[in-house]
């Protein structure tokens, strides 16, 4: 049976507080504070079992081996010796944001009827185009089985950032559905993340049918206010449409393009009279997990405690449940250390509409394993990163040796 599985990206040992994503304003204001990975790495996996508990189906994938001094290497440096930028994004642990570790489209979808994942390329973001080899050693192992397809990634310099930017509306998730890319167009004080000719790329590759594939441009608003990815603006799930009225750079006709192609949808929309966007980016309304519950439970939403601590956000939310519309359930969830970078719980998680049991068992969670995972990052995740530590050579020694430990709980010892 095909349902929807979240993949958490566990939040490895090197999380840290360097400033790297222009145009992401947590990660530009956090810059050169101190991280806590472990506290970090627990929160994810706090968030993991509330999900677990609601019913619905988890995976994981391991952290990259990081700092990454092959890729230093590259460059015709060293841990030692690069500069201080670069050593910076050699130890991002930016991984942790699966839903920019592939596109997913379900068999359904797929004219060959299977499962298609595109590793996603990355390559607006110094520190985090060096991200797609180690993630799609992870793709290729994890669905190994027939029923997927996994691609390498789009070329350069067609920027690909996965899932982020990519929306699937259907009438439940074993149902063929509408795919709907949204892309960015540069030229403005931030970068546009997500190329149309990579948006397109991907749509050949998945072999989707054209009639049900829509293309439709985030706005320039939402862009240049601090929305680096449609997710932080925008989100989807079954036959509802949650997004901000900004979204999207021409609104009405992206609406009458998406009801055309799926008739059924429901759209919820925010109107920014109610939640300004800086409010809606500030609390990452949307950047929320929009998840079926299972038994006919309607949706729910799993949002950061910071959309509850926004008196807006939370006003609205709470008229929304009272009025009855499609989301029934609000579950607040703590992931601050993520959220100070920019990476709010639906960033920490890509979907995948698969049969559990074709996915390589080792990737799939229930709870005596999240108690697992946790041991190891309670005993070997740093406390604390200060931005100087980036140069410590017996830190980058006891990071590595942590993900290993990881790996070797989980017998994935061949992820090097
Ligand atoms: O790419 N932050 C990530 C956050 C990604 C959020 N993902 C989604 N919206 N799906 C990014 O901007 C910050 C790293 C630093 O500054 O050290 C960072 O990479």
């Amino acid at each position: 049976m095909l349902t929807e599985i979240n993949f958490d990206g566990i939040i490895g040992p090197t999380h840290n507080y360097a400033g790297l994503s222009r145009g992401n304003i947590a990660s530009a204001s956090h810059a050169g504070d101190v991280s806590q990975p472990r506290a970090a790495a627990l929160q994810g996996i706090e968030k993991m079992r509330h999900n677990l508990a609601l019913g619905l189906p988890q995976g994981f994938f391991m952290p990259l081996d990081r700092p990454d001094a092959a890729w230093l290497e590259t460059l015709g440096t060293s841990l030692d010796n690069a500069e201080p930028h670069l050593r910076a994004q050699a130890w991002s642990a930016s991984s942790m944001w699966a839903a920019n570790a592939a596109t997913v489209s379900p068999a359904p979808d797929s004219g060959d009827g299977k499962c298609h994942l595109t590793v996603a390329n990355l390559v607006t973001m110094p520190h985090r185009s060096h991200e797609w080899q180690g993630t799609l050693a992870q793709l290729r192992l994890a669905f190994a089985h027939p029923a997927f397809a996994v691609h390498g990634p789009i070329p350069a310099p067609f920027g690909d950032e996965g899932a982020a930017n990519h929306m699937r509306l259907c009438n439940g998730h074993d149902q063929s559905g509408v795919e709907i890319f949204v892309y960015g167009v540069g030229g403005g004080r931030f970068p546009a993340r997500q190329h149309l000719d990579a948006s397109k790329a991907l749509a050949r590759h998945h072999r989707l049918d054209p009639a049900r594939t829509l293309f439709i441009r985030q706005s320039d608003t939402a862009i240049q206010g601090g929305a680096f990815h449609n997710d932080v603006v925008a989100v989807a799930n079954e036959h509802v449409l949650f997004t901000h009225e900004t979204a999207f750079e021409d609104r009405e006709g992206a609406h009458a393009q998406i009801r055309a192609a799926f008739p059924d949808v429901e759209i919820v929309e925010v109107p920014a009279s109610a939640v300004s966007l800086s409010d809606a980016i500030k609390s990452y309304l949307f950047n929320a997990q929009l998840v079926s519950l299972p038994d006919g439970g309607g949706m729910g939403l799993v949002l950061p405690t910071e959309a509850r601590d926004t008196p807006s956000v939370w006003n609205w939310l709470e008229a929304h449940v009272a009025g009855n519309g499609p989301i029934r359930r609000l579950y607040p969830v703590d992931v601050r250390q993520s959220m100070a970078n920019g990476g709010g719980p639906a960033c920490l998680r890509l979907r995948v509409v698969a049969d559990t049991a074709t996915v390589d068992p080792r990737f799939v969670a229930d709870t005596a394993k999240l108690d697992r995972i946790a041991d190891v990052i309670a005993a070997h995740w740093p406390e604390a990163i200060a931005p100087s530590d980036l140069a410590s050579t017996a830190l980058a020694a006891d990071v590595v040796r942590a993900r290993r430990a990881l790996l070797d709980a989980l017998d994935l010892g061949e992820l090097g």
